[in-house]
């Protein structure tokens, strides 16, 4: 975990900032880092990382659109090199917090703060910075979206036990739980177009408890349409998937408009935990990758090696992005590889 002193050099960067722009992975975690740091600090704007897999250089655009004079990246493993320095010639200060184990490349105006290989969350380390006991259910969000039961999940069980309940894992809470179905729905809601993604985002600024995102009204609406339909689309691939999975291998390929992969990987996996998943998204030339396993990790990095590919993450949860003509020769290696 990041040390005290580190939380609060990052608490006196957010309190610097006048305007600070918050680029977010574009997950519940991502999503909730923004949202704990923006509701202690009370001013700045979010903006969802759709690069992948690094922030890529043409956000930098976006921060003198928006007039910022501070960035913080929350949760993206990988930013390009000349987005840094597009800050630095704005001569804007860069604060960097994630908790993903890969090697960086900043320039001078960049703080990186990372609590590998303690891993914990980028939602639980934004819980810590900003301390608001009063948000503990949505930085629980984030955790669990990200595989990770904090201490504080008993408050919310006190405090909210029609939604959350002692869980043995964070699958279990996930799947089973009424806050696994609102993590699934601001999952699908951050895949959704720009100006409904910014209401979702206003939405989620202004609940003061989980019953403002799941009550039926006309703020929730888009929402709750959005989930409905993903979740019919995203349940008919799931069942695919499901049926072929009696190898060490779960390998399932689907294309399309929508990227669901790191979804039903880790579906496949809270299912299979004992094999390995591979879930392909194939669009046009580039296919992403979801990967689980207890080697996941090794398994990617091992496959991709001597590809024109880029890939990584957590010990048993990463993505990879190759060129569709390698995906044979990806599954063949990872086949190879667990025998
Ligand atoms: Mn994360």
């Amino acid at each position: 975990m990041l040390t005290e002193n580190q939380l609060q050099e990052i608490r006196e960067h957010l309190e610097r900032s006048q305007n600070p722009i918050f680029f977010f992975d574009n997950d519940v975690d991502g999503l909730t880092s923004f949202l704990l740091l923006r509701r202690w600090l009370g001013r700045g704007k979010g903006i969802a990382i759709k690069s992948f897999p690094e922030l890529q250089e043409h956000y930098a655009k976006r921060i003198s659109e928006l007039n910022g004079d501070y960035v913080f990246i929350l949760d993206k493993p990988v930013v390009a090199r000349a987005f840094f320095e597009e800050t630095l010639k704005m001569n804007v200060p860069v604060v960097w917090i994630d908790h993903h184990d890969v090697t960086i490349d900043i320039t001078e105006n960049v703080s990186y703060y990372n609590n590998v290989p303690d891993n914990k969350p980028v939602s639980y380390i934004c819980q810590k910075i900003a301390g608001r006991k009063e948000d503990e259910w949505l930085a629980l969000l984030g955790c669990i979206g990200d595989s990770f039961i904090p201490e504080f999940s008993s408050n919310v069980e006190k405090q909210y036990p029609e939604y959350w309940r002692k869980v043995k894992t964070a699958f279990e809470g996930l799947y089973n739980t009424r806050f696994g179905e609102i993590i699934m729905m601001l999952n699908f809601g951050l895949k959704d177009k720009t100006s409904n993604v910014l209401k979702m985002i206003r939405l989620l600024l202004e609940a003061k408890s989980p019953n403002d995102i799941i009550e039926e009204n006309s703020k929730t609406s888009s929402l709750r349409k959005r989930f409905l339909v993903i979740k019919k689309k995203y349940s008919k691939l799931l069942e695919k998937a499901m049926k072929n999975t009696s190898n060490k291998l779960i390998y399932f390929q689907y294309s399309g408009d929508l990227s669901l992969s790191a979804d039903l990987a880790n579906e496949l996996y809270y299912n299979f935990p004992e094999k390995t998943i591979v879930v392909a998204y194939i669009k046009g030339t580039k296919t992403n990758l979801s990967l689980r396993g207890k080697t996941a990790r090794k398994l990617t990095l091992k496959a991709i090696e001597g590809l024109d590919a880029s890939g990584g993450g957590h010990e048993e949860a990463t993505g990879a992005r190759i060129n569709s003509n390698d995906l044979p020769k990806f599954i063949e290696k990872i086949e190879g590889m667990i025998g």
